[in-house]
């Protein structure tokens, strides 16, 4: 099979060479440990030439596995969109010109740590991509995207070229997980909105979202048995809008488009507390005692609510919820909430997080939980995600947990900037663009031992906005810092050099038509 693929690949790269001698092209000198990419990859050598991408251009991908034939069609897509060229994809077709190959291939090197790891290899007449799995191949195709200069080149031949810098791209992730969060709750998202969120996640290389599905003020996801979570839970929003919801057609619809983009879709039902939606489509689900009265809530108030605890029929509702969900999230997480759940004693709650992790369990998928759910004893496989309590994520690691880093002060995305800026909250302090960015996972908490750090995860809660305009506002550009974060090496990150590199984000961002928080921190071209 590997000598097949070896075979195709020299055959192309003959089929490019034996091409009738054009007269050699005198490139301009490149460099490409120059290019402004982000995330930053662990190591780049520059040879100074240029492969020419122009119309003569192919691209080839292992064939064996179907996934990357697909990333060789999203690549050429993309570069349909960023040049206008339109390059076909495993066509042999003797009309054209195939000058220069685009290979992606599959490849059992040891060098390829992990899965999303990729090399490539770029020269004048070929760029190699190696991969161990499509992810690894989408990574690098996300790199090789990032290197096709905005301006082309016209003066060089009769026709415009793309010129990408030659050389050696070795990479590969520092974390296994880089997520955003996404509450559709307190306002809801509508699907073409979270799609365009996914969009840009993937240009920057994470590999997962966190959808926060349920909260007091709307729950966004179709039960088939329990049809009134939407019908009555799903028509509110903060504010006092219509909300919305996803039927469980338009969710397999954005968990297919975040797997054509190798993300993973991580949904989550808040509870028992930030429960009130549910309770009031089922009143026999509310706690009582110390908990309101559920009714339509659309401001911004939290810890009132909570699910009854010691009743059979809320497991036997929750084991409903979870078999839905599971049933259409192909990843491996389930999120079962855990916060602020003020009105639940705490012997009930701590019931109630056993209970609700083996249901979990039960349907397959690993349970993730804010840092709250540390009280209870939780199994070892389970995720916990620190926001606010670094106590419990270290009791968590101790017990064997892997660490979600999400905190508060650092990485909400909701978060106002600075005091000029508009939406947002400042609770947990305002965190300008460089204050995300300036600190480091593995160290900032000395106790939580760095093995236990799954990855890092920015938080995006929705009360002071509900449309991708202010969702983007808030969003970017700190996510961009922390898709770095979250791939490249520590010692890969500096400020001062970043701003430089973030500066050039904006041909992206704005082709993409991102509406990102222009903060004075960085010297925005004009
Ligand atoms: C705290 S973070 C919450 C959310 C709010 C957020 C606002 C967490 C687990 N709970 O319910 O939306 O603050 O910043």
């Amino acid at each position: 099979m590997k000598l097949r693929v070896i075979w195709i690949f020299v055959a192309v790269v003959c089929l490019a060479a034996c091409q009738p001698k054009k007269k050699e092209i005198n490139f301009p000198k490149t460099d490409l440990a120059e290019v402004a990419l982000i995330p930053k990859p662990v190591k780049t050598i520059a040879t100074h030439s240029a492969f020419a991408l122009d119309a003569g251009t192919v691209i080839f991908t292992t064939q064996t596995d179907s996934n990357f034939e697909a990333v060789g069609k999203f690549l050429s897509q993309k570069i349909k969109l960023k040049t206008g060229l339109n390059l076909g994809v495993n066509q042999t077709n003797e009309e054209l010109p195939m000058e220069r190959v685009v290979y992606i291939n599959q490849s059992d090197s040891e060098d390829l740590k992990t899965p999303e790891s990729y090399q490539l290899y770029i020269k004048k007449d070929s760029i190699l991509l190696n991969a161990k799995t499509a992810a690894g191949a989408f990574r690098g195709i996300q790199t090789l995207r990032q290197l096709i200069p905005e301006q082309t080149n016209d003066t060089l031949v009769d026709h415009s070229l793309w010129l990408i810098p030659t050389g050696k791209v070795l990479d590969e992730p520092r974390y296994a997980y880089r997520a955003s969060m996404l509450d559709v709750a307190r306002h809801f998202f509508t699907v073409d909105e979270v799609k365009k969120y996914l969009d840009i996640l993937a240009y920057y290389k994470y590999n997962a979202l966190h959808l926060h599905l349920s909260d007091d003020q709307g729950w966004r996801i179709e039960i088939k048995s329990w049809p009134k979570l939407t019908e009555v839970g799903g028509a509110s929003e903060v504010g006092g809008g219509e909300g919305g919801f996803y039927t469980q057609e338009e969710y397999k619809d954005i968990v297919a488009y975040a797997a054509e983009r190798h993300i993973t879709i991580i949904p989550e039902i808040d509870m028992p507390g930030h429960t009130n939606a549910a309770s009031l489509s089922y009143p026999i689900l509310h706690a009582g005692g110390k908990a309101d009265k559920p009714r339509v809530r659309t401001d911004m108030l939290v810890g009132y609510s909570s699910f009854h605890t010691r009743k059979d029929t809320v497991y036997a509702f929750l084991d409903d919820v979870i078999r839905e969900i599971a049933a259409i999230t192909p990843g491996p997480y389930f999120h079962i909430g855990g916060d602020e759940s003020h009105v639940t004693k705490k012997k009930d709650y701590i019931h109630f997080v056993e209970k609700v992790e083996k249901i979990v369990l039960k349907h397959g998928k690993t349970p993730v939980g804010w840092n709250e759910i540390a009280q209870a004893d939780i199994s070892s496989s389970s995720v916990l995600q620190l926001w606010n309590e670094p106590h419990n994520a270290v009791k968590a690691a101790k017990n064997g947990s892997k660490i979600i880093v999400s905190s508060a002060e650092k990485m909400y995305l909701d978060m106002k900037y600075d005091s000029i800026s508009e939406y947002g909250l400042t609770w947990a302090g305002m965190i300008p663009v460089d204050v995300a960015y300036n600190w480091d996972p593995n160290t900032f908490l000395e106790e939580l031992p760095q093995e236990s750090i799954l990855g890092i995860e920015a938080p995006l809660w929705s009360e002071t906005i509900s449309n991708s305009t202010e969702l983007e506002y808030l969003a970017f550009p700190r996510a961009i810092g922390f898709a770095e974060m979250g791939w490249s090496p520590a010692t890969h990150r500096n400020w001062d050099e970043y701003k430089l590199r973030l500066a050039q984000q904006v041909p992206y961002l704005s082709r993409m038509e991102v509406n990102f928080y222009p903060t004075q921190l960085v010297d925005w071209p004009e």
